[in-house]
């Protein structure tokens, strides 16, 4: 083996110095050499590469605020899907083969034909597990930092236990009950301003909830958030951080795919037609009244 170096041949002054760190050289090159010997020979089982397979998942779904938000998750992370759409007026999300995937009957939900076709429900989980399995990059969840993945879950908890919650009890009084109890209706509409309230604050001086970066936490609140006329908040003048975060994520390209999935944006449609707003309501309370005997 021949190190010499042009280094060696033009400096004829070495100092101990200069030999020690020569000798340190050299026994570093003999390890590396012998590592490389013994990997061709295949004498210890060398890290093989992980193959990067395409996701292969069909999402369970319909066009609403609880659907949409794993579909604007499965954009944002730009994973290929199939989509199923389950017609829940023709009540699909109580058929057998349905509660398989979901024992809950509630879109949506998800099955990873690529680990043994393993099912996820409820949009939190199904976000967090596309995050945890799909996002090498880290787009929406952080993996190595412990503190940031805690703020990013922090919010989603916070959506999910929180603002869905509250806009879903809302909605079943302020549109689908047939008949208008004012206590339930303002007691919603209270606390829905009052966790807005809380989201405004923490958006001071902020583009996003964390980190000053677009993440889960933003991409899970939204869809329920841009509803808020739906569940009985007409207007979030009142909190003009959190408005210029809506405004903000409007303009994202992959979020807006995942709200037309897989219906054109039915809250958009809402919003800008009452009467079909009123159509759906009716069909709804007409559902509700045959359930409830009224
Ligand atoms: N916590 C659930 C809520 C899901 C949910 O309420 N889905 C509604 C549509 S937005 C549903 O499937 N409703 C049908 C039913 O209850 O029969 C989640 O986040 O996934």
């Amino acid at each position: 083996m021949n190190i010499q170096t042009g280094w060696e041949k033009e400096n004829c002054h070495y100092s101990l110095y200069d030999c020690e760190s020569l000798s340190i050289i050299y026994s570093h090159y003999m390890i590396v050499e012998i590592i490389k010997r013994i990997k061709k020979f295949s004498f210890f089982p060398t890290q093989k590469k992980k193959k990067k397979t395409t996701p292969d998942i069909t999402l369970y779904t319909s066009g609403t605020q609880n659907g949409v938000k794993a579909s604007v998750v499965l954009e944002e992370l730009g994973i290929p899907y199939k989509v199923k759409q389950v017609e829940l007026l023709k009540k699909e999300q109580y058929e057998p083969w349905f509660l398989k995937i979901n024992p809950n009957g509630k879109i949506p939900a998800i099955v990873d034909h690529g680990k043994e076709d393993f099912p996820v429900f409820e949009s939190t989980a199904i976000a967090i597990y596309l995050c945890e399995n799909y996002d090498p990059e880290e787009k929406l969840l952080p993996k190595n930092d412990p503190k940031l993945r805690s703020q990013v879950i922090q919010w989603v908890m916070f959506e999910a236990s929180g603002i869905a919650p509250t806009q879903g009890q809302s909605n079943f009084y302020c549109r689908y009950f047939p008949e208008k109890i004012p206590f339930a209706i303002n007691n919603c509409a209270n606390e829905i301003k009052r966790l807005y309230g809380v989201l405004n604050k923490s958006l001071e001086g902020k583009e996003y909830l964390v980190g000053n970066k677009f993440t889960l936490a933003d991409a899970i609140s939204y869809p329920m958030i841009r509803g808020h006329f739906f569940s009985g908040v007409e207007s979030i003048d009142e909190f003009p951080n959190l408005k210029a975060w809506v405004e903000r994520i409007d303009t994202r390209p992959a979020t807006q795919k995942g709200l037309n999935v897989p219906v054109p944006d039915q809250m958009k449609e809402y919003r800008e037609n009452p009467e079909k707003l009123e159509e759906f309501v009716q069909t709804i309370q007409s559902l509700i009244k045959k359930r409830l005997n009224m």
